[in-house]
């Protein structure tokens, strides 16, 4: 728990977007998601291939450990994750994404980022940084 919160704190520290970490030691997403929600776009109509980030979970090790991608605007992301426990990614962008997961093999989460800027995706039960996104 406490890497989480530390790890969350880093981010803040480097300035970025972090519309998600405020609130994280609480373990509640949903509010300030809710929050976001209405500033976001409805421009992203092109269609664009989706940028796929694997994820694997598995006997407590996080594998894909801070991916480098990159993406555009309003592009389809989508993490494929196969895990054998229970967490929570969390999209480090505005407005931020949170995904449950579950136990289970081949479990894919899409999203896409509004606001140009780097994006990370955390882990937060692992307390781990999979991927980070270069949104242009
Ligand atoms: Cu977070």
């Amino acid at each position: 728990m406490t890497n989480v919160r530390r790890g969350c704190a880093l981010v803040l520290l480097a300035g970025l977007l972090t519309a998600g970490c405020a609130s994280a030691d609480e373990g509640e997403h949903a509010d300030h998601a809710a929050t976001h929600q209405s500033s976001a776009p409805a421009s992203a109509t092109a269609q664009q291939q989706a940028v796929t980030i694997a994820v694997r979970l598995a006997g407590g090790a996080v594998t894909s450990d801070d991916t480098r991608v990159e993406a555009a605007v309003g592009q389809p992301i989508e993490l494929v994750v196969d895990s054998d426990t229970s967490d929570e990614l969390h999209v480090h962008s505005d407005p931020d994404h949170s995904f449950e997961v579950k136990p289970a093999a081949g479990q894919r989460f899409s999203f896409t980022v509004a606001v140009p800027g780097r994006v990370e995706i955390e882990l937060h039960d692992a307390g781990r940084t999979v991927a980070t996104i270069l949104v242009r």
